[in-house]
């Protein structure tokens, strides 16, 4: 049951469309019990502020205390389990030929859930690349060096995400453009919708003339300029609103492992 309507005309628009993007930030994995990135850190972090801990800057001065936070991320979301809003994603991709997902998050838990087509923005926790080579490192040998460092090169390994003040990766940077400036309907789900470049992309459909859809608990700098600002939890909504859009018999989304 969505805690609030899903109104009529995204249902109508959604059966007929072709081409559906949807931008997803930290709020989608919430219910799935990851912190959003924002939101007070716990324990031994809970001094730390992530957009401090987020940068070149923090791993230059402290590589060991940033590679443990992350560490300390990977964690906590091996714990967790994709949730409903998860799996109704994998749902709309499998209903809609030129389905789109974008995504800040680095947890990885859309692909968990068994989405496919994934542009990841901002990389992934469960990544690691060489600080020098800039180039992704798969295993490297037991050392209690911390960060440890790359078999090839002997520098030091960082996490394979894009920290503040750094480029994104082009490729997906570029496709994530294309799919929100030709998308019919887009999605922006469980982001504060502060964090440039991922923050334009609604702006861009928008511009494109597309039905741009908000699923969030709060309001945020994009909710008065969209088509429909759905306010609940997407763990709640989006699961109600595939249903309302294409039955109950959309095939559940198998979790990859
Ligand atoms: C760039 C990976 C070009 C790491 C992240 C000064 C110097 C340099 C750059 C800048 C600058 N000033 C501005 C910039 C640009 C900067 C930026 O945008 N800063 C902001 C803060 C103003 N951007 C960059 O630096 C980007 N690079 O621009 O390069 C450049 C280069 C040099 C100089 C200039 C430009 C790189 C940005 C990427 C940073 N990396 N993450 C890591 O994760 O450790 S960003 C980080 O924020 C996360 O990826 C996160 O995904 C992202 C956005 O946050 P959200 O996902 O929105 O999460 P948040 O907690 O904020 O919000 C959660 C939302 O969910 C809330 O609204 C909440 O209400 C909602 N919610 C809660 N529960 C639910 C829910 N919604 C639905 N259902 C629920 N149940």
């Amino acid at each position: 049951m969505s805690p609030c309507p899903i109104p009529a005309p995204l249902v109508t628009r959604l059966r007929a469309a072709r081409r559906v993007a949807v931008l997803t930030g930290a709020g989608i994995s919430a219910e799935s019990g990851v912190p959003t990135f924002r939101e007070a850190q716990t324990g031994l972090w809970a001094r730390y502020n992530p957009e401090e801990l987020a940068t070149p800057d923090a791993f230059h001065r402290n590589p060991k205390l940033v590679w443990e936070w992350y560490a300390w991320r990977q964690e906590r979301v091996r714990q967790a389990e994709p949730n409903p809003g998860h799996v109704a994603l994998v749902k709309m991709e499998r209903r809609i030929a030129g389905f789109t997902l974008i995504t800040q998050n680095v947890d990885g838990l859309h692909r968990r859930a068994g989405s496919h087509q994934v542009l990841e923005l901002h990389g992934n926790l469960f990544r690691a690349k060489c600080l020098d080579e800039d180039r992704p490192v798969e295993n490297w040998p037991d050392s209690e060096e911390i960060p440890p460092r790359c078999p090839r090169c002997g520098a030091l390994l960082r996490p394979d995400v894009v920290w503040f003040g750094e480029m994104l990766p082009a490729g997906a940077l570029r496709a994530a453009e294309q799919a929100a400036a030709t998308a019919e309907v887009f999605f922006s789900i469980g982001t504060s919708a502060l964090v440039y470049p991922a923050a334009d992309l609604p702006f861009t459909a928008l511009r494109a003339g597309a039905m741009v859809v908000e699923i969030n608990p709060q309001p945020t700098p994009l909710s008065s300029q969209v088509s429909f600002s759905l306010n609940g939890p997407a763990g709640e909504i989006l699961p109600a609103l595939v249903e309302q859009v294409w039955g109950a018999s959309v095939p559940a989304g198998g979790t990859d492992t």
